[in-house]
């Protein structure tokens, strides 16, 4: 078994040097290690990550570290992790197995790895952003049990037996990887996926995609262990989700491309926050912003921020940029790109990459493809006009660029640290949000550092209002 796998262990001095930069910025980590550090209330808890393996996230890795966990890493995403974050994280004896640049199937070797500890068990816990690690657990534990139903036909093996039992027909590279290693842990130990389901106490969950799958597997009565959706923390997908895409959209444009965004026909598909941090940020570089939206309630917000509402197909011969923010599948299709203006930017900052047709542009009849550099690529039409696609329709923050800023990312991984204690303790049943107080909590640890002073509430203007002097001041369906 294999300690840990990073592009270049060699890196760790730069990545120690980043992270040591990046540790003022995220108060609320360091604040987690001084008041919770001392009593190591993640003693014995092993966790895994499936998050983007960045220089914040290192942090975070760290702090669970300082609360007591025993932890083992890998990204959730083949392109968004820092070499040197991973290789200094990696050097201090933390299994890290994640690089810039995975395969699929590479990608979930990384996974099944931080998924396996030394004596082939699982873990306890699960940090994980897009559900990728609790998909694992929970297709595996299916392919065992169909395994185990006894109808395979003997000669069948592996891969082959669980194709042939599970009814899968022909399958994505990105699931035949995802099958082939359920396969490796079934060879492994026949029961290593209902062993593994039983051990696991919870999952924290990032992000908003993630937290729909979640959602989805509850209703079906599927979920095999309680999740904490950390996603829904105000102080996560109302800062996170909105302010860190307002920062990092534009530097994954800027690296990737160098060009001028001012002056520029930019069309944001999706108004929800992750739409509203980036359409705003693009207004900001000047460019003239138009969205799309399916729900009236969002596209009348677009509306009163003063943005233009219009659909994709009505923008083609308009946008020089495109973003999709949806979470949804199909949003800008290979007819949309093979109709879009010459030198159109395109690009997603939504969790997975089904958001742009990838697969069918590369497909498509008489296209040419022209890698300018890692993850920017030009896609020449037969009729001579061309596209630029970010990332390959990955993630555009973390694949061309770093990320989200440490002082966002502080107060969403405070949130997971406080989730992780949450479950590890126990009780927690179904999917379940951190309570308010906690929420309310991690906004505290955050104004010191940007100046901020709170006012206080007397006796009488909180009776007044109905709230604790010391809040939650708000009821849980305010939507701040
Ligand atoms: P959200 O639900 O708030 O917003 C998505 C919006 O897209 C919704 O308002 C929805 O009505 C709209 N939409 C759905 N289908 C559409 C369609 N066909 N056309 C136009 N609009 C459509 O979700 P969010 O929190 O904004 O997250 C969006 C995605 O970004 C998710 O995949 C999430 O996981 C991801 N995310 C990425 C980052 C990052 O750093 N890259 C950060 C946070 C969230
Ligand atoms: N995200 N992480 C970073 N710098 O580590 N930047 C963004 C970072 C997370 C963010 O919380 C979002 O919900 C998720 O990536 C989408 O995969």
């Amino acid at each position: 078994m294999i300690k840990y796998k990073v592009k270049d262990i060699k890196l760790a001095e730069l990545g120690r040097r980043l992270i040591e930069t990046e540790e003022p910025e995220m108060p609320g980590l360091m604040e987690t290690r001084r008041k919770y550090g001392p009593r190591k209330p993640l003693k014995g808890a092993r966790i895994m990550g499936s998050l983007h393996m960045t220089v914040e996230t290192a942090i975070l890795i760290e702090t669970l570290k300082v609360l007591g966990a025993d932890v083992r890493w890998a990204s959730c995403n083949i392109f968004s992790t820092n070499d040197a974050a991973a290789a200094a994280i990696a050097a201090t004896g933390t299994p890290v197995f994640a690089w810039k640049g995975e395969t699929v199937e590479e990608y979930w070797w990384c996974t099944r790895e931080a998924l396996t500890w030394p004596d082939g068990q699982g873990p306890d816990l699960i940090v994980d952003d897009g559900g990728d690690a609790t998909l694992f657990i929970h297709k595996g534990l299916e392919c065992e049990k169909a395994l185990k139903a006894g109808k395979a036909n003997k000669a069948l093996k592996g891969l082959k037996a669980i194709k042939a039992l599970m009814g899968l027909g022909d399958l994505s590279a990105e699931e035949n990887a995802l099958y082939t290693e359920i396969a490796n842990a079934l060879k492994s130990d026949p029961d290593w996926f209902s062993k593994a389901a039983a051990r696991i106490k919870g999952v924290s969950e990032e992000t908003t995609t993630g937290v729909h799958r979640l959602y989805q597997l509850e209703a079906k009565g599927e979920l095999l262990f309680p999740a904490v959706n950390v996603n829904d923390s105000v102080t996560k997908s109302k800062f996170d989700n909105i302010y860190g895409c307002r920062e990092s959209l534009i530097d994954g444009i800027k690296r990737a491309t160098d060009v001028m965004l001012a002056g520029k026909n930019a069309f944001v598909c999706g108004y929800g926050d992750v739409g509203k941090g980036c359409a705003e940020a693009l207004r900001e570089n000047h460019c003239r912003v138009r969205v799309s939206e399916v729900d009236p309630i969002c596209a009348l917000q677009a509306c009163m921020a003063g943005f233009d509402v219009g659909t994709v197909q009505d923008a083609l011969k308009w946008a020089n940029l495109f973003v999709t923010t949806t979470g949804n599948v199909d949003i800008i299709t290979a007819e949309d790109m093979a109709k879009m203006r010459d030198q159109t930017i395109v690009c997603n900052i939504g969790h997975f990459d089904d958001e742009i047709q990838v697969a069918r542009l590369m497909a498509w009849p008489g296209v040419r493809r022209t890698t300018i550099k890692p993850q920017v690529d030009r896609f020449t039409f037969k009729d001579g006009h061309s596209i630029y696609l970010l990332a390959e329709g990955r993630l555009v923050n973390l694949g061309c660029a770093t990320g989200h800023p440490g002082f966002v990312m502080s107060s969403s991984f405070t949130n997971q640290c406080l989730a992780q204690m949450l479950l590890w303790e126990g009780g927690v049943k179904g999917v379940i949000r951190l309570p308010k107080k906690l929420d309310e909590e991690v906004a505290r640890l955050h104004l010191a550092a940007r100046g901020a002073k709170l006012t206080r509430l007397t006796k009488r203007q909180a009776d007044y209002i109905g709230v604790p002097v010391a809040g939650p001041f708000k009821p849980d369906y305010y939507r701040y």
